[in-house]
């Protein structure tokens, strides 16, 4: 059964984790540009990650990938609305992932219930009164820089600290502007703004992030840090490193996981849940 919004949203209390399948309407993400372009293939992808446990469909019409191309609003609103009916009609929550109101407001319109901004409100001035207005969940990423030249030499002297930091202010704006505190949802921004070491650095640090108050997402999914880890240049061969980045960060206090292959990283957490559980009763019985 997939969780609803409001066991999502406490999920940083319950460490129940929570999978969220990527949906990319483009022709150019950096690991499944183009296969989803095509309405009937996109919902036909959507439907199968549901099947396989997603609990939210993160859909989104603009890649952000390293060296990406801005996507105005007219084309992301032709590339996802045949098939928002669709989506929402599915046993899961619907995200949009987009830096633009206009673009959100078209999905809340058709029943998406969290908006996916990357940008953390900075791209769109418009985008926390909307989401504080229609009372949808509203996930703030760390990103440093912008997608064109993110990875050229990022510099920090604390990462986790510093995202942490600059989290603690976004929420702050959104929370001025009345977007509910208990709407947010943080992302570290694996990626964004990051070389190896400050990727490895964050991952291993949820608990600074944590310290917020507001349930931590992650999307380690496919990214070039597992590739230069494990030598694969090929995205569709880092499974595991997508599974181990999910499992440390979890143990670490993540209950959310932006992912690709559904299936493999629903199987890992709930066996892990299982093993920290059986832990816990042992405890309990020992004490008791
Ligand atoms: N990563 C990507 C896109 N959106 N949103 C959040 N909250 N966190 C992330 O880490 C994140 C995100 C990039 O991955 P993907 O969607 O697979 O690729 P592309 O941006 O090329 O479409």
């Amino acid at each position: 059964m997939p969780q609803t919004l409001d066991e999502i949203l406490n999920s940083h209390r319950t460490h129940r984790p929570v999978v969220m399948g990527i949906l990319n309407v483009t022709p150019d993400s950096f690991s499944d540009g183009g296969r989803f372009l095509d309405a009937p293939a996109a919902v036909a992808q959507a439907r199968q990650m549901v099947a396989e446990g997603a609990d939210i469909i993160d859909v989104g019409a603009e890649s952000t990938r390293p060296g990406s191309a801005r996507v105005g609003p007219d084309e992301q609103i032709r590339r996802i609305e045949p098939i928002l009916p669709e989506l929402t009609k599915l046993d899961a929550i619907v995200s949009i992932d987009t830096t633009i109101a206009e673009v959100a407001e078209v999905a809340l319109d058709a029943g998406a219930q969290i908006i996916n901004d990357v940008s953390a409100g900075r791209d769109d001035a418009k985008m926390f009164g909307l989401a504080a207005s229609r009372n949808a969940a509203l996930i703030l990423m760390h990103m440093l820089g912008r997608p064109k030249t993110m990875q050229e030499n990022p510099q920090y002297d604390d990462v986790a600290k510093e995202v942490r930091d600059f989290l603690a202010g976004r929420i702050k704006a959104a929370t001025d502007a009345g977007v509910k505190r208990n709407r947010i949802i943080i992302d570290p921004g694996i990626g964004f703004g990051k070389d190896l070491e400050h990727n490895l650095a964050l991952l291993n640090n949820i608990g600074v992030l944590a310290e917020l108050g507001a349930p931590v997402l992650v999307g380690p999914s496919r990214k070039r840090f597992i590739g230069e880890i494990s030598g694969r240049a090929d995205t569709s061969e880092r499974l595991g490193g997508t599974i181990a980045a999910c499992l440390a960060s979890w143990r670490g206090g993540a209950s959310i996981f932006r992912v690709h292959d559904v299936a493999a990283i629903v199987q890992a957490l709930t066996v892990a849940r299982a093993i920290e559980e059986k832990d816990k009763k042992r405890r309990r019985t020992d004490d008791g």
